[in-house]
């Protein structure tokens, strides 16, 4: 719009107690108080790594033990997260919007996600849709297995352990063989990180459809709003009449378009906003 994104409080939370259907759409800023890198931005992983050379399965095709190793690298640090004041805010808020759920569960749901733990059943009535995959699932290769295993094992193969020093110093130097690299434990082909990668068709895009079009209310965390189509969701809401309210330490791609902007680590101003 024309106007400037409004950073009045008062009015937000006017917004949000009017709201029917809310949505979030979360990213990595999510979870920096919580220790795990962002992949854009300042300290960023892609300042160092270029990310086309590492997220797509052409990459992992081409050197699949250089892929494992920064994976491998990221799993040793989610292993080390607990979750902040924003997941806590996210988890508290949501409680009272579940049905069929206690509390407590959906507490456990938002704190297992902050550290990447599946222990919270994905086919119970979550309101977490994790479109890019979890960093724990290790996925087979092979098409006519597929299989998918929820897999903390820290580290995750014997050749892997240790190599996280290597990628910290910006030295990746995996030259795992194959026959080395984490294996399916079904049918011992080459597994891979379960993770969607570009090119790859995000999961849960119908559910997330559903919901992006019953939503009066967007609230974009800690993204930069680059990636698609999660890029795209605040605007469809806007489209058809909803607000967006963006939580962003720095400005985002978009956000000018927002009806609401706040600047700011999340962990401060989520709790603030949804308390
Ligand atoms: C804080 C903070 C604090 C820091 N508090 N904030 C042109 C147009 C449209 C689409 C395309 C296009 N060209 C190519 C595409 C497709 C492509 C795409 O979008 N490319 C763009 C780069 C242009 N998209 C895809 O390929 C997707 N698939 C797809 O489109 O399939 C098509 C299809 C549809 C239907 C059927 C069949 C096919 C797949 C995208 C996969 C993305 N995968 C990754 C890796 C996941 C695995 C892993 O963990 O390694 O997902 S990439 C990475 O980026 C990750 C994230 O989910 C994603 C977004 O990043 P995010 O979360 O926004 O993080 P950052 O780091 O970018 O930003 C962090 C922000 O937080 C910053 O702004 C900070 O300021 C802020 N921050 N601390 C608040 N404390
Ligand atoms: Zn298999």
């Amino acid at each position: 719009g024309a106007l400037e994104p409004s950073r009045d409080m008062a009015e937000f939370k006017r917004v949000l107690n009017g709201a029917k259907n809310i949505i979030a759409v979360c990213g990595a800023g999510l979870s920096a108080a919580s220790g795990i890198p962002t992949f854009r931005g300042a300290g960023g992983l892609w300042r160092k790594y270029k990310a086309m050379s590492l997220a797509t399965p052409e990459a992992f095709a081409e050197n699949p033990s250089l892929v494992w190793q920064f994976y491998h690298y990221r799993r040793e640090k989610a292993l080390l997260a607990e979750p902040n004041s924003a997941h806590d805010a996210l988890a508290k808020f949501s409680i009272p919007a579940i049905r069929h759920q206690t509390a407590p569960a959906m507490d456990r749901v938002w704190k297992a996600h902050a550290q990447g733990n599946a222990d919270a059943d994905p086919a119970a009535n979550t309101p977490l849709l994790e479109m890019h995959g979890r960093i724990f699932d290790v996925m087979c290769t092979s098409n006519f297995c597929g299989h998918v295993e929820y897999d903390k094992t820290s580290p995750i193969c014997e050749a892997l352990g240790g190599t996280e020093e290597a990628v910290e110093k910006n030295a990746m130097d995996a030259t795992i063989p194959k026959s080395k690299l984490p294996r399916c434990k079904k049918c011992n082909v080459l597994a891979r990180p379960g993770v969607v990668w570009f090119g790859e068709q995000p999961i849960n895009l119908d559910k997330n459809d559903e919901l992006v079009a019953a939503a009066d209310l967007c609230l974009v965390i800690g993204t930069s709003s680059t990636v698609y189509p999660a890029a795209m969701y605040a605007g469809l809401v806007q489209m058809q009449g909803g607000k967006v309210a963006v939580f962003n330490l720095d400005r985002s791609e978009g956000d000018d378009e927002a009806d609401f902007l706040f600047l700011g680590p999340c962990e401060e101003t989520l709790p603030e906003a949804l308390g």
